[in-house]
């Protein structure tokens, strides 16, 4: 690899743009959110990778890009660090094992933390992906980790969603208790290379077979080694093939729809929790209904200020 290559790659006028784009946008205010136009799904494939914190979700990724390259289409990860801003340690971690592909000018990676956001994603996601779609990008990859509610929420804002789980963990049963399987649209077992690989899998395409019946979509299981560079042409394949069973203009257009809901509500709720947070409804000679006043007021203010 040249280093010559990434400090270039990293130069492209566009790249910086969207570089600051990004930045601004995941920032913004939830005022300044409120006056830009989004769009809740666009001409960008959106794939949702999720499973628990070291099933190998951030080294699929690297393994997706380097066999998404030859085709030239750019592609655009977020990778969202559930953990605290303190310890900044896996987020680091997430940058150097994708940055192997950082010479291809093709790919944009940017980290976000979850921060203060109440779900575990991260405030003006949304408006995050859309900047993508703003610049041109084919595919989108959004990597969170999937604990409860999260899942439910990576599950509307990606067309997609691929459950990565490793062998030998417990996962499963963990994953079932959540209702993490429900939301998954392919299952991957990664770490093929260690043993009860196989154990996984046939568990959980048995979970799959029943999941299928009322559908018209079966969730495949792959076996994946991101280690051994094992799996990317078939997960790439899994992924084509849910787009062409499931993905037609009316699933589309509901994901926009619900797309639209879920930020419209991380809005709400950012908001009023800031809003709280000032504490200009608690000043004591204030009643219940004025101190609701306030809060509604302000709310108000913002919609038309
Ligand atoms: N044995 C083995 N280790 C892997 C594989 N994929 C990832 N790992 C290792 O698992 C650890 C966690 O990987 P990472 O991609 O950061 O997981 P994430 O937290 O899900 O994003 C790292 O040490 C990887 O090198 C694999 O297929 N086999
Ligand atoms: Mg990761």
């Amino acid at each position: 690899m040249s280093t010559d290559r990434i400090v270039a790659a990293e130069d492209l006028p566009w790249r910086r743009k969207l570089a600051r784009e990004l930045t601004l946008r995941a920032r913004a205010s939830v005022r300044e959110i409120l006056c830009a136009p989004i769009a809740f799904g666009g001409k960008a494939r959106r794939i949702g990778i999720t499973g628990p914190p070291g099933a190998g979700k951030s080294s699929l990724i690297a393994m997706l890009a380097r066999h998404w390259e030859p085709t030239g289409r750019k592609l655009g990860v977020v990778a969202i660090d559930p953990t605290s801003p303190l310890s900044g340690g896996a987020l680091l971690g997430d940058r150097i094992r994708m940055d192997e592909v950082a010479r291809n000018p093709n790919l944009f990676i940017r980290s976000l933390s979850s921060g203060a956001a109440h779900d575990g994603l991260c405030p003006n996601l949304l408006a995050v992906l859309d900047a993508f779609e703003g610049a041109q990008f084919e595919d989108l990859i959004l990597e969170t980790v999937g604990v409860g509610q999260v899942n439910y929420d990576a599950r509307v804002l990606v067309d997609t969603l691929v459950l990565v789980l490793v062998p030998e963990s417990g996962d499963t049963v963990q994953a079932m208790k959540a209702g993490i399987l429900e939301t998954a649209d392919i299952y991957v077992v990664n770490k093929a290379d260690l043993p009860a690989s196989g154990k996984l899998a046939a568990e959980l395409r048995s979970i799959a077979a029943w999941r299928g019946k009322s559908r018209r979509w079966t969730p495949p299981v792959i076996l994946t080694s991101a280690l051994e560079g094992r799996g990317a042409y078939e997960l790439a394949a899994a992924i084509e093939a849910h787009r062409h069973a499931v993905l037609d203009e009316d699933r589309m257009r509901a994901l926009a729809a619900a797309r639209r809901e879920y930020h419209i509500r991380s809005l709400i709720t950012r908001r009023i929790g800031e809003l709280l947070a000032s504490g200009e409804h608690e000043s004591a000679d204030l009643s219940v209904a004025e101190g609701l006043r306030v809060i509604v007021d302000r709310l108000h203010r913002d919609m038309t200020g």
